[in-house]
Order: C-alpha cells, then structure tokens, then sequence
C-alpha cells in the first residue's frame, strides 16, 4: 500500500511515474514539523531493533544505522567512512523494527538524513524547504515494500547483453593504436572481453561528440574492426560543453539557448576538462531533446554504448570564484609569509580549497523549466538524472528496436529508467571491495540495477592480489569493468605475473552469463531486487539479518567474497543447507554440500566461489571469450537434484523483453 502526501509546492522531479493521489491528514510513523525558516523536519522513532536500509549511493553497511548521510550529488573521488554525499541521490529508506515501512522522499536538492547518529533511536530527516512529495510505503516483507516502489518509480533500463560482458578501461588510452593494442593484448592471452573504454583523451581538446582526427584517422574503421572481433568501443561523454569559436555543440547552444543562464540571462561559464565550458540545461525539454540527439554521430559511426561523466555537475572553477582568489592576491603582491597562507583574515587557504564545486557556485545559474526560470541549487540533484535522461530518450527514437548501453557518474531516482550508474572513482584500497558489495543492494532498491564499480580500483596503485580478488566480486555484478586513473600503475590483466590467473576468474564470469543475465532479466521485468541483504530473504533468522558481507544474488545464490589482503580464505554463514561451487583453475567445477552454520571456505587467488540455495539449481554454460561466443544450447545444470530453473534468454538486443518465449525451464 502506497500513501502520497504533499506539503508545499514541490518542483515535479519525474522520479515518479505512477499517478497517486495526495492523502489527506498526516503520514503514519512521522513526525513532520517545519523546521528554520520554511524547513522540514521528518521524524521517526526507532526501536533498539530498528535496521535501516537504502539511500542508494553511500558509504558504510547495509544497514544504515549510525551515521548521517546528505544527499547532495558531489564529485568527491575520496569515499572514505566519513563521506556523507555521493554521486547521486536516492532517497528512499526501508525501516524495519517493530513497524517495517519504506519512506520516499522526492525532493530535488540537498536533504539530510541522521539515521540515529544525534540521538541513538531517532531518525532525522531534514531539507530547506516544505516543498516535497513523501510516499509511505507498506507490506508484508521488505521485498514487497521494494518492489512497490519499484513499480511506483518505473521499470529500470535493460542493457544489452554484450554489456554483461568484461569491459577493460584506463583514463589514458589516446589513440587508434592503443584500443587496437588493448584489444589484441587481451585477446593473445586468452582473457574474455567485449567492451573497451574510452575516457576523455579521444575526443579532440575534451569537446564533446569529437574524435581526435589525427588520433584516429578513421573511427569507423575502428569501431568495424574491432567489433568484427566482439568488442565494442564505449566512449564517454562529459557534462560541459567547450566553449569555441566554430564547434557546432557549442555554436548551436549558444544561439537556440539551451546551456544555464546565470541570472542577468548570459551563460553560466564553468571551467572543467575542455577549459571554459558552459553547461547544457539538462532540465530544459528542448534542450535535453537537442543534446540527447548529438550522440547521433557517434551511434552512426557504430558505437552502441556510452557513459555520461562529470554531471554532479563537477565544476573545477568558475571566473567568478576565480576573480574572489585574484582579489586576495592582488592585495598581497609581494606573496604571503607561510604563517598568512591559512590565516582567516587573509582567506587564502579558504579560497583555494573552495575554487572547485563550490556551493555557491550552483547557485548561479538557471535552468528553463517549462519557461520558469529555476535556481540550479533548488535542483541540484537533478542534473546527472537529467542528462542521462537525454541520452536514454534520444535512444529511443534514434534505435527504437536496439538496446544502447548508457550508465552515468551522476543520478536520482528517476535516472534508473535511462540507465545504469557506475560507483564512481574508488581506490586500489581492500575496504572499497567490501563497500563495492554493500552498496549493491541499496542501489537495486533505487532500481540501478546495471552498475558496478572501478575493479582494481580507480586511484592509486594497485596490487596484482586486490584486483584477483575484485574480479572475483565484479564477476557477479552486470556492470564488470577494470578501470583506473591516468598515473596509477597499469593494471590490465595482462600488466601482472601469471595471467592465467586473471583468465581463470573471469572465465567463471563468462560461463555464469547465462544466469547472471536472466536474473538480471527477471529482475528488471519484475521490478525486484538483484541482489539482496541476507535479511530480506531471512528474516527471522537473527545471525543472517546482521550479515554485512554476504549477498543474495538473484533467487538461487549467495556469495561471500574475499575482501582482505593475505586471507587465504573466510567464514561465511550459510542461513540454511546450501551447496558450495567453487570454479576452480584447471577450468572444472568443486561442488560440495554443506549444512546450515559457519564454514571457513578456502578460495585460492584464481577461483571463484558461490553457494546455491537448497533445492535450486543455476544454469553453467562453456567457457567463452566474448558473450555472442556463449553458447546457452550446451548448458551444465549445477545445484540439488529435482531443482528446475527458469532461465531467460533472449537476443540481448531488441526491446520485445516481455514475451513468454524467452524464458525456459531447464532442470538438475
Ligand atoms: O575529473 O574522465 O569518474 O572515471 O576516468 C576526472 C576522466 C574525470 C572522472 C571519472 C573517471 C574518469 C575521469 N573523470
């Protein structure tokens, strides 16, 4: 049952698709008291049981218990236990304790939530404005309440299947000659793979919708190329729009209006990758249609999958925070004694640290909505949505009957129809494979259901036995990409002693396709969870519902994945009898039963380990280097005897995904 309350006026976000009507009287559970000024205060008393799941992108546990969280979209590549704000917004909790609920909160800009971390037992929930839709949802189960939601936000973007393949990326590939040689590098040493990246350096001085033409003199042949070979070039869009004399992106924009306006009607400026760029009004309808239709160019040239990055939007500095740093040092000509440097009459320090993505920055520019003009601040965390949004329309009217990979930096509820997210820019750090798996299922009840993390880690040098280890979780996420940042040590599979063992793991990955997609499929049709806490599928088990490290993936598995250095293997609980499969090197299959309680599993660097539910049983296909090489006639069933699996299978290609004939029952 889904309740709809409004207070104020609130700005419609379109996270929402369903038309409910607006209840009268006061939400069940909350307390809701206007805050300072025209603020909104929402609060819920939590018992001493009370677990407290979702907000989508964020640091810390499944459970979200104990700390404070503000939705604030941010380009903050440092997530550590005290970062507060991601990347995208989603505000939906599901609170289960005495009472079990699901709360949303659709609200475009930025919003706290003190989940017991003022006061131990009191969830707080406050923004600057009483201008918001709250939807209280309620159900038997949490996976109910989820699902309720699920339908309530809009069926999530199905990707292409090539896109469950393995894709290999590094900010730094430039030219013709690099894509061609990270192809064939993975290809002589036998290591699956469909997808190469492509960051900024390939467009011509970071213009959007560009190719570098002496970096690659011929694009299609390129893309042709490769793609003869199963592998697709994906290449990155960025936010801004370089600001120059003769580009049409820019030239268009300029003249049909469609970038930020800051209040006296001139362009908003912003310096990002392209040096000064001005920024696209992504909630502007024309001006989404208008840019969503530029990727034209690139799907003509035979691309069939992009990623849009930079759209918090990240901002490194505009000239009016510019012009506030060149006072300062105007004043001082002769420079600064070390003790001025952070002195706070002098403001230096302050002024540096606040050049880039500074709030007061979102606050200069307007979006065109509908002819309202709207202060960007009072919908920040809409603009990667947004953006994504225009991609993911213009898909659809320029390949109505082909699937086009998108996934963004940058979202709020909403965006999930349009595309994927990926978690953004992590580090080589052991802790971020742990995060990498707590955040899967809070993103999954946001409905981002196509999304994965930077394996191996984006920042900072790697080591050969994190991204063995990585792998090893990314092999079950849709999105399976090795990405890292320009500088670090390389950290292509192939860079490292013994490549066999990369080959090993990420054979598992191809070989559990088959499975991976259909629940991926199913999910996505049925508008359910992916991969699920331990506590939505047992509840009433009191070890399970505190279980932090495990994760059910689809109906039939579980997996504990290795997240520490050294660790030969780990504890893992099983919440009932299940059977072990551990894929090993030499390319066969351990299975072996085990009983409810603790196990120590050994896993050895090159394996792979799952658990299959008692009386279930998961399809296992042959080994393969690209997924169109997958071969789903020839399938080893694995599991308990008399078990029977629906599986889903399609062409990975059209949009016809509803239709009885692509699912087949195969049995053990
Ligand atoms: O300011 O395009 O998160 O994946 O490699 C950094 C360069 C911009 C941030 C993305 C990262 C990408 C990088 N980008």
């Amino acid at each position: 049952m889904i309740r709809k309350y409004r207070f104020g006026n609130p700005f419609n976000t379109e996270a929402v698709v369903q038309d409910l009507p607006v209840e009268e009287g006061a939400p069940a559970f909350l307390v809701i008291e206007k805050g300072d000024e025209n603020g909104a205060v929402i609060t819920y008393s939590m018992d001493e049981s009370t677990r407290v799941y979702g907000l989508g992108e964020n640091v810390r546990g499944i459970n979200k218990r104990g700390y404070k969280y503000i939705s604030n979209n941010t380009d903050d590549p440092n997530h550590q236990e005290d970062t507060r704000s991601m990347y995208g917004s989603h505000n939906f909790l599901l609170i289960e304790g005495q009472e079990r609920f699901g709360l949303f909160i659709d609200y475009p800009s930025i919003i706290t939530f003190d989940i017991g971390y003022e006061r131990c037992n009191t969830l707080e929930i406050s923004c600057d404005h009483m201008d918001l839709d709250l939807y209280i949802i309620t159900g038997e189960t949490a996976l109910d309440i989820v699902k309720q939601f699920r339908v309530m936000i809009g069926r999530s973007y199905i990707a292409p299947k090539f896109a469950f393949g393995f894709g290999q990326s590094r900010w730094g590939y430039r030219t013709d000659e690099h894509f061609r040689e990270v192809a064939r590098l993975h290809r002589e040493n036998h290591i699956p793979m469909d997808m190469v990246y492509m960051d900024i350096e390939y467009m011509e001085a970071f213009k959007d919708f560009t190719v570098n033409p002496e970096a690659f003199p011929d694009f299609p042949a390129l893309v042709q190329d490769l793609k003869e070979d199963n592998i697709r070039l994906i290449p990155i869009i960025d936010a801004g729009v370089k600001i120059e004399e003769g580009y049409d992106v820019y030239e268009e924009g300029v003249e049909k209006g469609y970038f930020c306006k800051r209040k006296d009607g001139s362009n908003f400026v912003a310096t990002v990758w392209p040096g000064e760029t001005h920024m696209p009004d992504f909630l502007n309808k024309d001006a989404r249609k208008w840019f969503g239709m530029k990727y034209k160019v690139l799907l003509d040239a035979g691309i069939e999958g992009f990623w849009n990055d930079m759209n918090e939007p990240a901002l490194f500095h505009t000239p009016e925070r510019l012009a506030e740093l060149r006072e300062i040092l105007d004043k001082y000509p002769d420079g600064f004694d070390l003790a001025d440097y952070d002195s706070p009459e002098i403001g230096l320090q302050k002024a540096i640290n606040a050049i880039a993505n500074n709030p007061e920055d979102y606050k200069l520019f307007y979006h065109n909505v509908d002819g309202e003009m709207v202060n960007h601040a009072e919908v920040h965390n809409l603009f990667g949505y947004n953006m994504t949004r225009a991609a993911g329309e213009a898909f659809e009217e320029l390949k109505p009957d082909q699937r086009v990979l998108m996934f963004s930096r940058s979202s709020y509820t909403g965006a999930h129809r349009y595309g994927g997210i990926w978690q953004g820019d992590n580090k080589s750090w052991w802790s971020h494979v742990l995060m990498n798996l707590q955040m899967l299922p809070s993103l999954n009840m946001n409905g981002f259901l196509y999304t994965g993390a930077d394996i191996g880690g984006f920042l900072s040098d790697t080591t050969r036995d994190l991204v063995l280890r990585w792998l090893a979780l990314g092999v079950f996420t849709p999105l399976m990409r090795n990405h890292s940042c320009d500088g670090t040590r390389l950290q292509e599979f192939y860079r490292f002693e013994g490549p066999e063992d990369f080959r090993s793991v990420i054979s598992a990955r191809y070989r559990l396709i088959p499975y991976i997609y259909s629940e991926y499929m199913k999910a996505a049709l049925k508008d359910e969870m992916m991969f699920k806490p331990l506590a939505f599928v047992y509840p009433e088990d009191e070890v399970a519902v505190d279980v932090e490290d495990q994760m059910m993936l689809g109906n039939e598995v579980m997996i504990a994945p290795i997240y520490k250095q050294n660790a030969m293997g780990r504890f893992v609980y099983l919440p009932e009898d299940m059977m072990l499969v551990k894929f090993l090197a030499d390319g066969s299959i351990y299975t072996e039963e085990m009983a409810q309680g603790i196990h120590y599993i050994k896993v050895a660097l090159n394996e792979v380990p799952l658990f299959i539910r008692k009386g279930c049983c998961i399809p296992v296909a042959e080994k393969a280097e690209c997924v169109a090489d997958i071969n789903t006639e020839n399938l080893t069933v694995l599991g308990f005897e008399g078990a029977s699996y629906e599986m889903y299978e399609d062409d990975g290609v059209s949009k016809d995904y509803d239709l009885e004939k692509y699912i087949r029952v195969i049995s053990k």
